[in-house]
């Protein structure tokens, strides 16, 4: 039935996650299971996907709102049962910018990797980002631009958590006009083409993969 679920969610049916969901937890199945071996991995399987342009954002949305509806499920367990992700990161649309869609994506798929994701928003100031990740410990600090003259904010914020020197965070980056070749320059700690890659970006920088 995990595998059900994991396509449930996967293909966006969201009564269906729900009602798996119930049926797995009606027989005993571990909250911490159905989470690591449904929820998230049916999240990544749409990762892949959209990677290789199989769906698009609709898909990816509607995805997401599947796991929503099987989490609101398993959420008061895992919280009874003191059961946090392992990961905080934070995001947010670098200052001057207000295109936040691919941000919200990033995050969506980072939630469904089941790391706490703490969103800031739009047009967020060097500062408020350094100050956010020092008071939540964040792991991981996430990026995104979309016009190229807010590609200078990005710099500035990378500049500002390497003079910080916060142990264990990293910056990533990502939005249309942004590369690699970027990312080098301004000495970010990774870049992602898509939303799909920035899990994967995000679980390798934090060792998991
Ligand atoms: Co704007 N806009 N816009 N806009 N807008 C663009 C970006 C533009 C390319 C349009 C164009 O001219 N062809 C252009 C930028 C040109 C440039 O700088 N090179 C532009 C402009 C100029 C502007 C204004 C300046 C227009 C004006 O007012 N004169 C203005 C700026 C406002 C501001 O930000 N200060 C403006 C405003 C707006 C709206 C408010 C109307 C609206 C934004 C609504 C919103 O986001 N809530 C808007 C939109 C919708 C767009 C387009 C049409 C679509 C952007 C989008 O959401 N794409 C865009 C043109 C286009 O792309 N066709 C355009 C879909 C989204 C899923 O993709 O964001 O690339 P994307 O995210 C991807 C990846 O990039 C990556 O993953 C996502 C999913 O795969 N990714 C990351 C993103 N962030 C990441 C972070 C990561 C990793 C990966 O790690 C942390």
């Amino acid at each position: 039935m995990l595998n059900e679920l994991l396509n449930a969610v996967a293909a966006g049916k969201r009564n269906d996650a729900a009602r798996l969901t119930q049926e797995l937890l009606n027989a005993g199945t571990p909250p911490q299971e159905i989470l690591d071996n449904a929820l998230v991995p049916g999240m990544a399987l749409v990762g892949e996907r959209f990677k290789r342009n199989e769906v698009f954002v609709p898909e990816m949305l509607i995805a997401a709102r599947a796991m929503k509806e099987a989490l609101k499920l398993l959420e008061p367990l895992l919280a009874k049962a003191g059961i946090k992700p392992k990961y905080t990161a934070i995001i947010g649309t670098v200052q001057g910018d207000l295109h936040d869609i691919g941000k919200n994506l990033v995050a969506m798929m980072w939630k469904g990797a089941n790391i706490n994701v703490i969103d800031l928003g739009a047009n967020v100031a060097p500062e408020k980002y350094l100050a956010a990740a020092r008071e939540h410990n964040a792991h991981i600090v996430g990026l995104s631009a979309l016009l190229t003259t807010t590609m200078p904010a990005m710099r500035a914020t990378v500049k500002l958590f390497k003079d910080a020197n916060l142990s264990g965070t990293k910056v990533v980056i990502g939005g249309a006009p942004v590369t690699q070749e970027f990312a080098n320059e301004i000495g970010a700690d990774g870049y992602s083409p898509d939303a799909g890659s920035a899990v994967d970006l995000a679980l390798r920088l934090l060792g998991e993969k």
